[in-house]
């Protein structure tokens, strides 16, 4: 979903090939693409790139034409690169949280202090974001690909604790989710969209 935004914001021509999750990403033909056979895996010029942080430095760095990326040398380059991975602290989060909800069937399976201790490291990402964001309309002086990357995972955030809690990132998510490029990007009415409840709560 990082990657559709982004690609949308960018306004790039491509092609969007889902693969549910399953057998299929087991396939040789995935695994070729990706070797643990996860999404996304982005084909561009004849390779195959994965891990989304790295598709989102290379498809700045290829097709921005300026406002999404921090180049070298851009005086915001440090910031647009501790953002950019800083998504990945608050992901592995929602990752967890989702494994432990809604990949595990079985209640006798689940861990509620997995769930407890995740959840409450979640929102210690959340309250470093609320502070940052205290008086900035986004995570850098102009809108870019790190509010992409870390709105997709507050958007995983969602699921699993209450956001109103957090009034910057609250305000934040609902500017950059106006956005046509993530109405774009969010699943819709698909049947086998992971998440099926509002929020996920083990109490
Ligand atoms: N750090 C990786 C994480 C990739 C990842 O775990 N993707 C998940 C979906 S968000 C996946 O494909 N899960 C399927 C599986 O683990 O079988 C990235 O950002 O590309």
């Amino acid at each position: 979903m990082r990657t559709l935004w982004l690609l949308h914001e960018l306004g790039a021509d491509f092609e969007l090939v889902v693969h549910d999750f399953g057998p299929e990403l087991r396939s040789d033909t995935y695994l070729a693409k990706h070797p643990l056979g996860r999404v996304p895996a982005l084909e561009i010029d004849d390779r195959v790139l994965f891990e989304t942080g790295a598709i989102t430095e290379y498809l700045c760095e290829v097709l921005d034409s300026g406002d999404l990326y921090r180049a070298p040398g851009d005086p915001e380059r440090m910031e647009w690169l501790q953002w950019l991975h800083y998504a990945e602290t608050v992901a592995v989060h929602g990752a967890a949280l989702t494994q432990q909800h809604i990949v595990i069937y079985e209640d006798k399976d689940r861990s509620p202090l997995i769930m407890k201790l995740e959840a409450r490291r979640l929102e210690k990402t959340l309250e470093v974001l609320d502070a940052h964001l205290a008086g900035r309309e986004y995570l850098l002086a102009t809108f870019s690909a790190v509010d992409i990357s870390v709105g997709y995972s507050v958007y995983v955030a969602s699921y699993f604790v209450d956001l109103s809690q957090f009034i910057q990132v609250s305000r934040w998510f609902g500017t950059i989710t106006a956005r046509e490029s993530y109405r774009r990007a969010i699943p819709s009415g698909s049947d086998n969209y992971i998440y099926k409840s509002k929020r996920y709560t083990c109490d």
